[in-house]
């Protein structure tokens, strides 16, 4: 799908507005300061930086709750742009490397996708679904609940209706999930989302895994891929500077492998890293979760073993 010379588009979202947590917005600043541009080059790709977005911020004072959702014209807001910017790339022929910040980034990183490529399939990794309703969810947290959002699940809030209800469920597929809420496996039972949780992954092994994930979203191999990687998706032993890290991870080889055969597909068309808070954690461990970033990130864009 992408055109030679193949170029990725960096977008660095420095931003929090999704969860509680503070430090998850100096995420895109730490992989890029750790040498990702340099290694992406290195690996045979142009690569296009434009500095890392600036968001408007709002004070929360003019940014009450809605309903249980907090700071929602705030993430609306971004992910409208962040919507913008992915789509805008992604049309010219770019992949599109967005840098979280919290994971409700993916609302824009996919609208923009699907607003691009309609028969896109969404490979989501992660220790959490991510796909709370505005009615379901109890943290009120907007990045547990992306997934819905993009399917137009739930309650609908004027504020987001900018989101077209574009992902089909059965055009995404989760890996890694162990940290479900309640609600959520109601959600995914009654729209009959595939989801591989980390008993799958022990069960089968992460190859056999993604060989099913792909021919669930995917089954001819001809559909444009957009993998949203959470770095809680790994063990916490691996990837410890994240907001709610969830033990009973995925090894690091098992993230890598699931990055690296993405790959192999050559039907990468966008790809998210999210969740990296270098706030969390002694800087032994922020500096080993930024390295494992810039290391799935490498998977996914072609960096092999041999
Ligand atoms: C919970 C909620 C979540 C990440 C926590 C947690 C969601 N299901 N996602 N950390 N990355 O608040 O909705
Ligand atoms: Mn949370
Ligand atoms: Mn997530
Ligand atoms: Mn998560």
């Amino acid at each position: 799908f992408l055109p030679d010379p193949k170029t990725i588009a960096v977008v660095g979202c420095p931003f929090s507005g999704g969860q509680p947590k503070v430090g998850v917005d100096k995420g895109p600043i730490h992989l890029v300061e750790a040498g990702l541009l340099t290694q992406l080059k290195e690996l045979g790709w142009n690569v296009q930086f434009d500095g890392h977005h600036q968001f408007e911020e709002i004070s929360t004072a003019d940014d009450p709750p809605i309903g249980k959702l907090k700071n929602p014209r705030f993430v609306s807001r971004v992910t409208k742009a962040v919507a913008q910017v992915v789509g805008d790339h992604a049309k010219k022929g770019q992949l599109p490397l967005t840098l979280g910040g919290d994971h409700s980034l993916a609302m824009g990183t996919i609208s923009g996708t699907l607003d691009t490529y309609p028969d896109a399939c969404v490979v989501w990794v992660d220790a959490h679904a991510d796909i709370n309703t505005a009615d379901s969810t109890d943290s009120g947290n907007i990045h547990g609940m992306p997934v819905s959002f993009l399917m137009g699940l739930g309650s609908k809030i004027p504020e987001f209706g900018w989101v077209k209800s574009a992902l089909r469920p059965d055009r995404i597929v989760y890996i890694g999930l162990r940290d479900v809420d309640a609600g959520e496996k109601r959600i995914l039972k009654e729209n009959d989302i595939k989801a591989f949780s980390m008993h799958e992954v022990d069960k089968y092994g992460i190859g056999k895994v993604v060989e099913m994930a792909l021919d669930h979203v995917n089954p001819k191999r001809d559909r444009p891929i957009h993998l949203s990687f959470d770095v809680d998706a790994l063990d916490p032993s691996v990837a410890p500077s994240t907001g709610t890290p969830v033990r009973g991870g995925l090894t690091f080889r098992e993230g890598h492998y699931i990055c690296e055969a993405i790959y192999e597909t050559g039907l990468l068309v966008a790809l998210d890293l999210m969740e990296v808070n270098p706030s969390l954690a002694d800087e032994e461990s922020v500096k080993q979760t930024v390295t494992v970033g810039c290391s799935l990130v490498r998977s996914a864009l072609g960096e092999t073993l041999l």
